[in-house]
């Protein structure tokens, strides 16, 4: 069993720096691509068997040093009671949109063991096959909240400024449901036997430091302190990985939600992030795009960065945001392996 990436989350020494990459299974994989072939994305979410075939394929092919569950952080929103759909190259539509305390009244909070018993299957199989860690995910509260209240992706997030600063009650109480729905399925994610969870708060960086502090935060804090007041079934604690994209003006505040690793996307020098966090551990922070860059280039913007990440408490490597759809595969391998070559210690 490879627990690099364990150890670094806590901390602790290890003989190479861990490397995966968020949204390494997806459309820049052929592979993911032939699996996706004959049925839709919210159909494969459902599936286990295909699901844990897709977790598997970044592993297998690329060599990562963790696996992260196939799914969406979408999937629970819909489970709450929103119809949702994705639209070929256009993204996902929620089909109501939650913007009035009615429709709040609505949302149910599921029973994840039993309503979303298709992702503990794919956690509960995966960890039959694995050899390094799995992470399970959810999206932060703030994110999720965007996705419910734009009915989709946003670009300027008009609907959810104007929700949070004309009618914070029913902000409020949207951002406590999914609170609640998030921490019964992260927790319901760890029963089944992910090792680690990350919370992707994609959008974050729309906010400015004062309103993530009141608007955002402290739902992240109230998700970590209910982790983490559980009993952990293996015995050992479970890390948190916080990810606020976007997110390099909210480091300190980030810190302070009790999260074991903060992720940091590329727009940060990783030696002035890690000299801002303290103690906890980080992960990042290669721009997604420069995977592009020649062979020799790339090597060399991997061995920087590493070299920059020497005082962390203990480094994840990982790209800033995810990998886009149309990167080469063979450019994530060659990231990957200079990754564990230029780190042997
Ligand atoms: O096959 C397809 O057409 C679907 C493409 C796809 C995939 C492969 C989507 C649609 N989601 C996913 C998988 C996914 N999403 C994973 C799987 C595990 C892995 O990382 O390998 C994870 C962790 C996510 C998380 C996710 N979904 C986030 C947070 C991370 C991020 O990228 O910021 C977000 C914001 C989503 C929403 C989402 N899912 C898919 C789309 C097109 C979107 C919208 C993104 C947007 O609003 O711009």
């Amino acid at each position: 069993m490879n627990d690099t990436f364990l150890r670094a989350c806590r901390g602790e020494s290890t003989s190479f720096t861990p490397v995966w990459m968020m949204r390494q299974a997806g459309r820049y994989l052929p592979e993911y691509q032939a699996i996706r072939k004959n049925l839709s994305f919210l159909e494969l979410c459902k599936n286990s068997e295909l699901c844990v075939e897709a977790t598997l394929q970044p592993v297998d092919i690329l060599g990562v040093d963790a696996a992260i569950l196939f799914s969406d952080i979408l999937i629970l929103m819909e489970q709450m009671g929103v119809p949702l759909e994705f639209h070929e190259n256009h993204g996902p539509v929620f089909l109501h949109t939650i913007r009035d305390s009615k429709a709040v009244e609505k949302l149910r909070i599921p029973d994840p063991a039993t309503q979303m018993d298709f992702v503990m299957e794919t956690i509960r199989l995966l960890r039959r096959e694995l050899q390094v860690p799995l992470i399970g995910f959810a999206g932060a509260p703030f994110t999720c909240a965007t996705y419910l209240i734009e009915g989709g992706s946003s670009k300027i997030f008009w609907a959810t400024k104007k929700l949070i600063f004309t009618k914070p009650g029913v902000y409020h109480a949207l951002m406590e449901k999914i609170t609640e729905a998030t921490i019964l399925y992260l927790k319901e994610q760890i029963r089944a036997g992910a090792q680690a969870v990350q919370l992707f708060d994609s959008w974050a960086g729309v906010l400015g430091p004062v309103d993530f502090a009141e608007y955002a935060l402290p739902y992240v804090t109230q998700i970590i302190a209910a982790l983490k007041a559980d009993d952990f079934p293996e015995g050992k604690e479970v890390p948190v990985i916080y990810f606020a994209n976007n997110g390099s003006t909210l480091l300190e505040l980030s810190v302070s939600s009790g999260a074991d690793v903060i992720g940091i996307d590329w727009r940060i020098n990783i030696a002035d992030a890690i000299a801002r966090i303290g103690d906890c551990a980080i992960q990042g922070n290669l721009d997604p795009f420069a995977l592009l860059l020649s062979k020799e280039k790339l090597r060399a913007r991997v061995g920087k960065l590493l070299k920059d990440a020497a005082m962390a408490k203990g480094h994840i490597f990982n790209l800033g945001h995810g990998i886009n759809q149309f990167t080469p595969p063979k450019q994530a391998k060659i990231m990957i392996d200079a990754v564990h070559e230029l780190s042997q210690k």
